[in-house]
């Protein structure tokens, strides 16, 4: 177990150093809510999603939705550590004709399953593809990720009472509680407590956790799956911008201009954090 931990955190930091890399590299983009969702990103991809990426359109496997859609570039770091796109292609994000738009394009990149940026549809979308795989009588999870921004737009909670009231047990999806929207924290903009109780009242199985802890991430996806008959909220406590000394804990992380010095320096920072 401990192997596997220190692996996923391993990979987790892989995600994250690409990421400020990849955005680095772009020189502007959403830094802060792509760092706090490496830790969640590391033990889906691998760990606990089934998928394949010789073969990405496999009939049965587990589809993640990231409705928080402008968190992509973590997510494309993901992608590329597990081979569904060559690791140069990074490096395209968000240039013409790129694969890499800054919000995921299911039409555009291999491994993404659903198209996201406008907050609070794609947490629907999870909901009618866990719909439809109960229909057909397939076993796979779906997995999806919210922002705590995001779950201030009212499409989140019609999907929620949906998913509820049909105890879709085959969706688990997370919350990435870092606490920060664009306009500034999410308690002064329009709060969201007692965030816990909301998601049970509309009939799920809630889980709070510290989000940046893999050991906790897992157990609490293997919990949610031995309970029967309601959806999953694992809610993320988690830090915005997480890992880069320029940005984290900071509103201003939302979507930030980073100088070349910068990204290189915050690299440097993590590589030697994993040597130490
Ligand atoms: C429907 C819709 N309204 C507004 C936006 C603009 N927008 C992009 S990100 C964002 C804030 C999201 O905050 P949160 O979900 O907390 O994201 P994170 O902190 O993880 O970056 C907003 C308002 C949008 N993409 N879609
Ligand atoms: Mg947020």
């Amino acid at each position: 177990m401990d192997n596997k931990i220190e692996m996923l955190e391993s990979r987790a930091c892989e995600i994250r150093k690409l990421t400020i890399q990849t955005i680095g590299k772009l020189g502007v983009g959403h830094i802060g809510g792509a760092l706090s969702l490496c830790e969640v990103l590391s033990a889906l991809y691998f760990e606990v999603m089934n998928i394949d990426s010789n073969d990405s359109k496999m009939e049965n496997r587990d589809r993640l939705v990231l409705s928080k859609g402008h968190g992509g570039p973590a997510l494309y770091s993901a992608l590329a550590l597990k081979g569904f796109i060559p690791m140069e292609e990074l490096d395209t994000l968000n240039k013409p004709n790129t694969n890499l738009p800054s919000h995921c394009d299911m039409k555009r990149t291999n491994g993404i399953d659903m198209s996201t940026g406008s907050l609070g549809q794609g947490f629907s979308a999870s909901t009618g593809m866990a719909v439809a795989a109960k229909m057909d009588k397939k076993s796979l999870y779906v997995y999806s990720i919210i922002g705590d921004g995001e779950s201030q737009e009212g499409q989140i909670w019609e999907a929620a009472m949906l998913a509820g009231s049909r105890g879709l047990d085959n969706i688990i999806a997370f919350t990435d509680y870092n606490k920060m929207q664009i306009d500034g924290l999410i308690e002064e903009v329009n709060g969201l407590e007692p965030l816990d109780r909301k998601w049970e009242a509309f009939g799920w199985h809630v889980q709070t956790i510290d989000g940046h802890d893999l050991k906790q991430i897992l157990y609490a996806i293997d919990n949610a799956k031995k309970i029967k008959g309601k959806p999953h909220m694992i809610i993320l406590n988690t830090i915005k911008g997480k890992g880069g000394f320029f940005c984290e804990n900071s509103v201003a992380s939302h979507n930030m201009p980073i100088s070349d010095d910068t990204w290189k320096k915050a690299v440097e920072l993590l590589d030697k954090r994993e040597d130490a």
